[in-house]
């Protein structure tokens, strides 16, 4: 992992609650060069000076001039930030994945009385991937804001340390992704790894973790991508059975309702220990980044032993589209001691709340009516029989909705053939392109809500490019099997970009 040592700087102290002062510390800043989609790695110079507990983290992104950039137009795909100077529970093998945001930017918080034990001597290493949606560079900061309680301080008595528990549906991957297809899973709704019988082929489950010592989990929020429902906290315990309360018994019917509703949630031998919710403020439903996810209440801490098995899934919505490269991830939080609950014995599933409400940055939805043709209205483009289609300089050569003339209408593939399309940028090892089929025209203003993976016939390129995050190949064929039609798609990476052929 080699990583330029960058800048950080503490750019604001104040206030925060139960005696801990809020850091804000801006890293950068990052250039970040047009279309760009790749993974980087940045060191911290420049962190709190000593020891102490962090007690709450809030991410986010900004412009040099401060401002938050439009979801739209530069987007955080993820944030991960290591601690160097220890090795992560759930996979040994990698540096602690303490904190992680996404653009859901969800806040992490603890409990009062706990906290993630902070050194100064820790190095931290911030693995990122800024998307920029469009053709232009720009510059941008990525902020963590912290809340701080130094040892020293009379509010770090008694505090407990926690640990990050990383559970995730792709534990251990350098880029932990699964595909949804659309109409996937039951009646619209689809679950990663449960619908998927070949989700782990034969290797470990890399959804579950064996819980290593005692301990009580004391928060937990989740990470998904557009599309997602919910993600799922269960514990199992080899030969643990739910208590069934007499609630039948009881001499009342709001006893009897109050006696059901705090009985153990789950199955056999799993309780379910949590679902965080993605609530989503996005008007066209589950499609977009204009949501927040649900994090656990103050009093959920709920009591593990070493041996149990943690698991955890991702539930996305299949009936609006599918969702390339989704992520299910969960990070929990984890004391050696404390009190806590046990989830066999009393329900600890409660729902929580959504860590923030809606973000001026998610304000661009898209979906209004734009000068782009409707290309299924378009006379035939080149015949191009089984031939190839570039990209080049955020375009796809032929078939471009924005393309004047011959060159803008869909090019013709035989009935039976394939047409080739090439991503031939210069630096495709950082500008990917993707091949999504969109429901046509397709030809939409782009926001966060449009366009997405919804074409009636599903076709995806992958993302074409040389390097994770991309798939490995610059080159995608189109299916040989599709009927007669004009076929319109998209760009998942940069979905201003529109396209469509013509099977003939
Ligand atoms: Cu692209």
């Amino acid at each position: 992992m080699a990583a330029a040592q960058t800048k950080a700087s503490l750019v604001k102290v104040s206030a925060a609650p139960n005696g801990a002062q809020r850091l804000t510390y801006k890293v950068g800043p990052f250039n970040i060069i047009p279309g760009q989609n790749d993974i980087g790695y940045a060191g911290m110079d420049q962190k709190p000076k000593v020891d102490g507990w962090i007690t709450r983290i809030r991410p986010d992104l900004t412009y040099v001039n401060g401002k938050v950039p439009r979801v739209d137009v530069i987007h955080l795909h993820h944030g991960v930030w290591l601690n160097m100077s220890r090795s992560d529970a759930t996979a040994p093998g990698l540096p602690e994945r303490f904190f992680a945001a996404g653009e859901e930017k969800t806040i992490m918080s603890f409990p009062k009385g706990y906290g993630y034990e902070y050194e100064a001597t820790d190095r931290w290493l911030l693995n990122h991937m800024i998307h920029n949606l469009t053709p232009v560079p720009t510059k941008v900061y990525m902020t963590l804001e912290i809340d701080f309680i130094p040892k020293t301080s009379a509010a770090a008595r008694g505090i407990e340390p926690v640990r990050p528990i990383w559970m995730d549906v792709r534990n251990g991957s350098i880029y932990p992704v699964f595909n949804v297809q659309k109409g996937a899973g039951k009646k619209g709704v689809y679950t990663y790894p449960n619908d998927q019988p070949a989700a782990y082929a034969g290797g470990s489950k890399r959804n579950e973790w064996t819980v290593d010592r005692d301990g009580v989990l004391v928060s937990t929020a989740g990470h998904l991508h557009p599309g997602g429902l919910h993600t799922d906290l269960w514990m199992r315990r080899n030969g643990a059975r739910l208590a069934k309360p007499a609630c039948a018994t009881k001499s009342s019917a709001e006893a009897r309702k109050r006696c059901k509703q705090s009985a153990p949630r789950g199955y056999g031998s799993n309780a379910h220990l949590f679902r965080s919710d993605a609530k989503y403020f996005e008007p066209a439903g589950a499609v977009s980044w204009d949501v927040a996810m649900t994090g656990t209440r103050k009093d959920w801490l709920v009591k593990v032993r070493k041996g149990d098995t943690l698991w955890t899934s991702a539930t996305y919505n299949t009936k609006r589209g599918a969702w390339w490269e989704s992520m299910g991830i969960m990070v929990a939080y984890m004391a050696d001691s404390g009190p806590g609950h046990d989830p066999y014995k009393r329900r600890v599933d409660y729902p929580g709340d959504p860590t923030h409400g809606h973000l001026a940055e998610n304000n661009g939805h898209g979906g209004e009516k734009t000068n782009l043709p409707d290309p299924r209205k378009l006379p035939d483009g080149h015949r191009i029989g089984g031939g190839l289609v570039d990209i080049l300089d955020f375009k796809y050569a032929i078939g471009d909705l924005s393309l004047a003339g011959q060159n803008g209408r869909p090019p013709v593939i035989p009935q039976g053939q394939s047409a080739t399309f090439r991503n031939l940028e210069g630096d495709a090892d950082r500008r990917y392109h993707s091949i999504t089929s969109c429901k046509a025209p397709c030809n939409r203003r782009t926001g966060i809500a449009y366009p997405i993976a919804d074409g009636p016939v599903q076709f995806e390129s992958n993302t074409l490019g040389v390097r994770t995050p991309a798939a490995g190949s610059t080159e995608w064929e189109t299916p040989s099997n599709l009927k007669v039609g004009t076929y319109t798609y998209f760009c998942r990476i940069h979905p201003f970009m529109r396209g469509a052929f013509r099977v003939k």
